[in-house]
C-alpha cells in the first residue's frame, strides 16, 4: 500500500530529493500527514528541493531497509525520472538501515534527525550554538559512519550533504577514535560555556530584573514579535533579532532589556523552536539553551493560531517545557497571527491569552499591559521602613530587588520596591 505525489520541477541549481515516508502500526493518519507536511518544510528550510513523495504503510519495518524491496525498487525508478540526487526519510533510520539504503538507493540518504542536524548546522552563529552543533552531529555520525562515507565518496567529496559540511567535513576522514577524542574536548568547552552562561544568569537575578522568555514552535512568530516589543519598549535601539518564513529560523538566545512607559523593567529572552519529535541528541545537546526558559518569573507561549495545527504545536510546546522542568512558571498565550482568523477582530484578551498581530502591531500594548499584570502578581509592590541601624538591608534590595524610590525619613529609610517571593518573605516585618 502506499501513495506518490509529485510537488513541483525544482529549482536547477539547488538539490533535489524525494521525500519517504512510512507510516508504521500506531501513528494515526492525521498525525503522520502533519509530520510529511513538515518533512517539507525542513528540507526546504535546508535550500534542497522537494520534488517528489512517497508513502507507505508499514505493518512493521524492515530490519535491514526500514522499507520493502518493493518500495526501494519505486523510489528508485522516481530518482531516475526526476533526477534527484537526495532520499530523505521522515523515520529515523538505525545506522545500518541508512547504509543499506544508500548502497541500495545509490543517492545520499538523510532522515529526520540527520535533516535537523543540517538545518542547525547552517543556522548555529554563537560560539555555543556552535559547540552545541557539533556535538551533536559528531555523536550522530559515530555509529553511522560506514553509511555516511558511503553518501561521501559517491558525492567525490562536493554538495552539501552532513558528511562534508562545515565541521562535518574534515570528521568524516576521521577515525572512530578521533571523533570521540573531539568529543571530549568539546564536551569541555561546552562545560565552560555553560559555566558562563549560568554566571550571567545569576547575575540577572541578582539585578532583580524579572526574565520574560518567548517559548512556542518554531515559525510562530516569537522573533517578530521580540522585534516589536523592542520597537515598542526596547532601552537598547537597533538591536533586532532574524525573523524568516522558515523552520529554525533563530538558533542562538538573545535577551534584551525592555522598560514600559509606567516604568517596569524586565528582560526578555527569544530563543530556539520546538518541533515534534525534535531528536533527543538535540534537545540533550540544546538543553542549556532551552533552559533559559527555565529561568524565566514569566512565560510568553507564541502560538501560530493561524496553523490548523496549532493544538498541536501547543501540545508540543507544553510537554517540552514539562520534560525542561518549566511547566508550572507563570504563562501568557499569545495566539499569534490572528489577523487572519475570520472569526476574530484582533485584538482580544481572554484572562491570560491573548489574540493579535506580532508583525502589524496590533495588540502589542494590550500584550504589554498583560505582561505588566503577570509581573505583578509573581512580584510584589512593597512599602518598607527600615531602621537606620538595619541601613545594610538597602544595599540588599538595590541588588535583588527592583527599588522604585528611597526616602530618608526620621524614623528610618522608606523603601519602594517590587519584591520576589524570597524578599518578601525576608523582609516581611519592615513592611508597612
Ligand atoms: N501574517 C502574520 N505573519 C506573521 C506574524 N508574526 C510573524 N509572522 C511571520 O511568520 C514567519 C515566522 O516568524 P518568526 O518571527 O521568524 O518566527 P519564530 O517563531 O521566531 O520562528 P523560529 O525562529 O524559526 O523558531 C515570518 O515570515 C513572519 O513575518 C503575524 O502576526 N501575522
Ligand atoms: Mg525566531
Amino acid at each position: 500500500m502506499g501513495n506518490q505525489e509529485l510537488y513541483e520541477t525544482g529549482n536547477d541549481n539547488r538539490r533535489r530529493a524525494v521525500l519517504v515516508g512510512a507510516r508504521c502500526g500506531i501513528t494515526g493518519e492525521e498525525e503522520f500527514d502533519i509530520g510529511m507536511e513538515e518533512l517539507r518544510g525542513l528540507t526546504k528550510a535546508c535550500d534542497i528541493d522537494p520534488i517528489f513523495t512517497v508513502t507507505q504503510n508499514l505493518s512493521s519495518e524492515d530490519a535491514a531497509t526500514y522499507i520493502g524491496s518493493g518500495k526501494i525498487e519505486e523510489i528508485k525508478a522516481i530518482i531516475g525520472m526526476y533526477d534527484i540526487d537526495t532520499a530523505i526519510f521522515n523515520n529515523t533510520l538505525s545506522p545500518s538501515q541508512l547504509g543499506n539504503l544508500s548502497k541500495a538507493l545509490e543517492v545520499e540518504v538523510i532522515d529526520r534527525t540527520g535533516l535537523i542536524l543540517l538545518i542547525f548546522a547552517e543556522r548555529a552563529k554563537t560560539r555555543e550554538a556552535r559547540l552545541q552543533v557539533d556535538y551533536a552531529q559528531l555523536k550522530y555520525m559515530l555509529p553511522r559512519l560506514v553509511g555516511l562515507r558511503a553518501n561521501l565518496s559517491r558525492q567525490g567529496g562536493t554538495g552539501g550533504s552532513l558528511s562534508n559540511k562545515g565541521s562535518g567535513e574534515k570528521q568524516i576522514e576521521l577515525d572512530r577514535r578521533k571523533i570521540e577524542k573531539e568529543m571530549s574536548i568539546l564536551r569541555r568547552e561546552l562545560a565552560e560555556v555553560e559555566k558562563t552562561r549560568k554566571l550571567q544568569r545569576s547575575r540577572r537575578s541578582m539585578a532583580g530584573i524579572p526574565l520574560v522568555a518567548l517559548v512556542g514552535y518554531t515559525n510562530a512568530g516569537k522573533s517578530t514579535l521580540m522585534n516589536k516589543l523592542i520597537d515598542t519598549c526596547g532601552t537598547d535601539a537597533g538591536q533586532k533579532v532574524y525573523v524568516q518564513d522558515m523552520l529554525f529560523a533563530t538558533l542562538d538566545t538573545t535577551v534584551r532589556k525592555l522598560e514600559t512607559t509606567t516604568g517596569r523593567t524586565f528582560l526578555l529572552s527569544d530563543t530556539v523552536g520546538f518541533i515534534n519529535d525534535l531528536p533527543t541528541d538535540l534537545v540533550n545537546a540544546f538543553h542549556s539553551t532551552l533552559e533559559e526558559a527555565l529561568f524565566a518569573d514569566l512565560i510568553i507561549e507564541v502560538v501560530d493560531s493561524s496553523d490548523e495545527n496549532h493544538a498541536m504545536h501547543s501540545e508540543v510546546t507544553d510537554r517540552t517545557l514539562s520534560q525542561l522542568g518549566a511547566g508550572a512558571i507563570p504563562r501568557i498565550t499569545v495566539m499569534n497571527k490572528a489577523e487572519r482568523l475570520e472569526n476574530i477582530s484582533v485584538p482580544v484578551v481572554r484572562c491570560d491569552k491573548i489574540y493579535m498581530s506580532a508583525k502589524s502591531g496590533i495588540g502589542i500594548s494590550e500584550l504589554i499591559a498583560l505582561i505588566e499584570k503577570k509581573l505583578s502578581e509573581s512580584l510584589h509592590l512593597c512599602t518598607l521602613n527600615i531602621p537606620y541601624e538595619k541601613s545594610g538591608i538597602e544595599s540588599q534590595l538595590r541588588n535583588s530587588s527592583q527599588v522604585i524610590s528611597v526616602d530618608y525619613e526620621e524614623d528610618g529609610i522608606v523603601i519602594k520596591a517590587y519584591l520576589g517571593s524570597e524578599d518578601y518573605g525576608r523582609f516581611s516585618e519592615y513592611m508597612e
